[in-house]
């Protein structure tokens, strides 16, 4: 388990199937566990039973595993499965047969994570779908007061077709999500928000119409050897610090890694700082942007292996960045690059006092990459086809941000140089 306050860098993740067969092996042996809810600290599931209802008897820390199999669960109308308290949910997957949780009807949500609150408090809400918008009136600080889930774990499973999101969570502290792959849920693939101290390792996430994988509103989580392809974004992090993206394979996306400072979620966290993305292989991402028409994001143009958006104290190396038609590694400042537009900071409400003095994109390191073959195909309808290339600096002034040991071949910057670090 995750300790809070220390930081896993590149840990040997070992897929938990061998340790979770002998824990299978002596659950099936044991006597019976009581029958309360939760109490029973071992449960196995098979595709003829319900995985939701083994997670409603399982004690805090419990397991319950998995056999594989297709599960439509049917408890709830609107999420596949419920978690509210921390415990271990193994799917017991293997090369050829996985166990996958798939849209029984018309649910939203694949399995979302959050305190009791939320679903304790029903009528409280407009939607009990991510993110829990409240009715007129009712009194926030009740429910985001709630104690968090500590120590989830998440492993083995594929998420399938869900109309928002694969995996939600809200206020977990510690967690693991490992050989956990989303396929076709539409808003978000894997979506932490508000959480911390997490782990999302030898992962995957396709066909979301916004991001695979999307850090929101959280610190300390580490994600490594992932896939993303063929989302809007295929990594997005934002409003989150501490975070680390490495050795993961990044294609096929309308944007690679989006990592943002964002105005709408500067009330829930008011940073982006301290990313360090190295050692990606981000390639080919120039997929057709596919977002809600008049969100910020179908704004976004096609074409960019890292966007780097008014983000601060970070660290992009030794990546290969290569194949983006627009640009292969963006560092921007938020209100030049949506001036202009209807997100425009002069117009848009959602800009504050506070956002506007931290919108700049600030003392970023841009090191030791391979960015290459980027910008050769821009779109002549981009608004900012003038800045094609593999490396560009859009910012109003030098701000830190600094460049050193770099192989490309073209570069845009607003200040007429990369200006080296010192
Ligand atoms: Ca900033």
């Amino acid at each position: 388990m995750l300790v809070p306050g220390t930081r896993l860098e590149d840990p040997p993740v070992t897929h938990p199937l061998r340790s979770v067969l002998v824990i299978a092996l002596l659950a099936i042996a044991a006597p019976a566990a009581a029958d309360g809810p939760g109490d029973r600290y071992l449960q196995l599931v098979s595709p003829s039973q319900s995985i939701q209802t083994a997670i409603d008897r399982a004690a805090e820390g419990g397991w319950v595993l998995v056999l594989p199999g297709t599960y439509r669960e049917t408890a709830d109308a609107t999420n596949g499965l419920n978690i509210t308290r921390g415990l271990h949910l193994v799917g017991l997957s293997t090369p050829k047969k996985k166990v996958v949780l798939e849209n029984s009807g018309s649910q939203r949500n694949g399995i979302v994570a959050v305190p009791a609150a939320h679903t304790d408090c029903m009528s409280c809400h407009a939607s009990m779908a991510p993110p829990f918008d409240l009715l007129p009136g009712v009194d926030a600080s009740a429910i985001s007061a709630q104690p968090a889930i500590y120590d989830l774990s998440i492993s083995g499973i594929t998420i399938k077709n869900f109309t928002n999101n694969g995996l939600f969570t809200r206020n977990v502290d510690g967690f693991q999500f490992i050989d956990v792959h989303s396929v076709g849920n539409k808003n978000y693939g894997i979506f932490p928000t508000e959480s911390k101290n997490g782990l999302i390792a030898h992962s995957s996430a396709t066909g979301a119409d916004d991001s695979g994988i999307w850090v929101e509103t959280s610190e300390n989580v580490s994600a490594i050897y992932n896939l993303v392809e063929g989302n809007v974004n295929g990594f997005e992090v934002s409003n989150s610090d501490d975070v680390l993206l490495a050795h993961n394979v990044v294609r096929g996306n309308t944007v690679g890694m989006a990592i943002l400072f964002l105005p709408d979620i500067f009330e829930e966290r008011p940073d982006t700082q301290r990313i360090t993305i190295r050692n990606n292989h981000v390639h080919d991402n120039n997929k057709p942007n596919t977002a809600r028409p008049g969100s910020i994001l179908s704004t976004v143009p096609s074409g960019t292996g890292i966007l780097h958006l008014g983000v601060d104290d970070s660290l992009i190396t030794k990546n290969v960045v290569e194949n983006n038609d627009f640009i292969g590694i963006g560092v921007v400042d938020y209100c030049l690059v949506v001036s202009g537009g209807p997100f425009d900071c002069g117009v848009d409400p959602e800009i504050s006092d506070g956002f506007l003095l931290d919108q700049a994109a600030s003392n970023n390191r841009i090191s030791e990459n391979v960015v290459v073959n980027n910008g050769t195909n821009v779109d002549p309808a981009n608004p900012f086809f003038f800045a094609a290339s593999d490396l560009a600096l859009l910012t109003l002034g030098e701000n830190g941000n600094c460049y050193e040991g770099n192989l490309f071949a073209t570069f845009f910057s607003t200040l007429g140089i990369l200006p080296p670090c010192p």
